[in-house]
């Protein structure tokens, strides 16, 4: 089939309008959200049905036209970008957003890809009920993307990432085939895995068009506090005392050092730290509690007290409402914007085990301030489970985009090789995507790697697939 005998035959099964030809109208789609990458492609396809994606890829399996699927396009890594040859079309699922259903005594909920995480949440909350995946990037971010990705967020150490919410999905396969496995079981062993497969596989293995969640009880109790804490020690014997003393109902730990918090002041003042005196490091706790607003109230009382007379806290602020609580939560998600604002930086998505986290950042820190004088280091993340976000952004007065293109790959290398020597992991939550390809390549191990290149082959042997994503050929 020729690209443009393609091209009508897209346009019979989608509608003239959902087939993006026009220079203008294909534009949004084709550069991602940290302005990292600019793409080209032949088509920007929105199907409606799974039907739809499905006879897509069947096309452009036989024409041998590769897909990008893309949700939101928020990802961190430039997972979502087609390359720049325009040979490629990028299909977004954002016009399958049905929620299918809500089974109350099963707790669960079947919703299709394209949905925005947010709109998730809405619906579920408004049956009485918890979706538990949150970031900050809720409000655009899609549920198929959620799961491509296996994205974390800030109730990780809780309910698990998209992976452990997820109980069933229904895919694409890259021959055009329909998995069917929308079955909502907490307990389902019929041979291989092939969600799990399919989750954080970043548009590799299969278009995801729906998926079944788990649902959890809405808490009656959420009491939300922002912590002082001197050093990196501190914030960890702060964590393992909350998760003593409040075990299930520690819901949220995140951790953010006082230069994060200086940029977004700078950036958004109206987000000032209400903590006095600059903490090195500030914490964000949230308990959510199922008894009474009294008996979270106390609770975190009693443990902050505990940790001021351990000398763990120097100052603490309870929020006293909704608005407040909610206004500790917009400070922290506003960081990456903040860092945004500021200019390009160098972004490390890691995870540590929690033990080596302090070691890890004080050499780290050692290295990168002795080679690169002024260096910033823009640390904060979800403390709670060892994922840390270490953005490295140049010297006061440096222009980013030279500074980055002189020393981005000896600064990844550093930072990678510290996260290799403390057994961390160089992607803890926003994946590889193109950006972080050769560097799994360096650190994953030519075992797996090769098991992975297997997989691909075997599942989408033309390679259509989100081509250059994840692991080259
Ligand atoms: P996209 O960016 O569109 O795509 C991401 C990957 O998924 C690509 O490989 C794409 O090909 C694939 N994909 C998309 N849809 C499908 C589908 N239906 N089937 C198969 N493959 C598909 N991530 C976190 O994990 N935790 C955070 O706390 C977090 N915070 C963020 C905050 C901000 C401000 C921003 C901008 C991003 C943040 N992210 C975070 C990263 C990003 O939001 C997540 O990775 C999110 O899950 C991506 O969803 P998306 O719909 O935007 O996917
Ligand atoms: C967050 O936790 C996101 O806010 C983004 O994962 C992290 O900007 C980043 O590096
Ligand atoms: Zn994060």
């Amino acid at each position: 089939m020729s690209p443009s005998a393609f091209i009508s035959h897209c346009q019979k099964l989608l509608g003239q309008a959902y087939v993006l030809l026009d220079d203008q109208d294909k534009a949004p789609y084709l550069s991602d959200w940290r302005n990292r990458y600019q793409g080209k492609a032949l088509a920007i396809l929105l199907p409606n049905t799974t039907t739809q994606v499905a006879e897509i890829v069947k096309a452009c399996n036989q024409a041998k036209i590769s897909i990008v699927p893309q949700g939101g396009n928020t990802s961190m890594c430039g997972a979502a970008t087609p390359n720049d040859s325009g040979q490629q079309v990028v299909m977004n699922l954002k016009r399958m957003q049905t929620i299918r259903g809500i089974d109350a005594s099963n707790q669960t909920i079947v919703v299709e890809a394209g949905c925005i995480l947010q709109t998730v949440q809405e619906a579920a909350k408004a049956q009485g009920f918890l979706f538990p995946l949150s970031l900050g990037a809720q409000g655009s971010c899609q549920i198929g993307g959620n799961l491509a990705t296996n994205a974390g967020g800030t109730n990780v150490l809780r309910y698990g990432n998209a992976r452990e919410l997820c109980l069933g999905l229904e895919v694409v396969t890259a021959q055009g085939e329909i998995m069917q496995g929308l079955r909502s079981l907490r307990k389902d062993n019929t041979g291989f895995d092939l969600r799990d497969l399919y989750i954080g596989s970043e548009g590799c293995l299969g278009i995801i068009t729906a998926a079944v969640f788990k649902l959890y009880p809405l808490p009656t109790a959420q009491w939300t506090a922002l912590v002082a804490v001197p050093d990196i020690p501190s914030t960890i014997q702060l964590l393992n005392l909350f998760q003593k003393r409040t075990a299930a109902l520690l819901t949220g730990f995140e951790m953010m050092s006082k230069d994060s918090l200086d940029l977004t002041a700078k950036h958004f003042p109206q987000m000032k730290n209400p903590l006095s005196n600059d903490p090195a490091y500030t914490v964000l706790v949230e308990l959510s509690d199922h008894e009474s607003e009294e008996h979270a109230r106390n609770l975190m009382e009693s443990v902050l007290e505990s940790a001021f007379e351990s000398g763990l806290a120097t100052d603490a602020v309870i929020a006293s409402n909704l608005s407040q609580a909610q206004s500790f939560w917009t400070m922290r998600e506003h960081i990456t914007m903040a860092q945004a604002q500021e200019g390009a930086n160098l972004k490390h998505d890691i995870s540590l085990p929690i033990s080596s986290l302090h070691a890890f950042i004080e050499e780290t820190d050692g290295i990168l301030r002795q080679h690169f004088s002024g260096v910033r280091l823009i640390n904060f993340g979800h403390l709670g489970d060892g994922n840390l976000h270490y953005n490295v952004a140049p010297p006061v007065g440096t222009n980013p985009k030279e500074f980055n293109s002189s020393h981005e790959q000896v600064i990844h290398d550093v930072v990678y090789t510290q996260v290799e020597k403390h057994h961390g992991s160089i992607s803890a939550e926003h994946g590889i995507g193109q950006l972080k390809l050769p560097d799994l390549e360096a650190h994953r191990g030519s075992v797996a790697l090769q098991l992975m290149r297997s997989l691909k082959h075997a599942l989408d042997p033309n390679n259509i697939l989100n081509p250059g994503k994840v692991i080259s050929e």
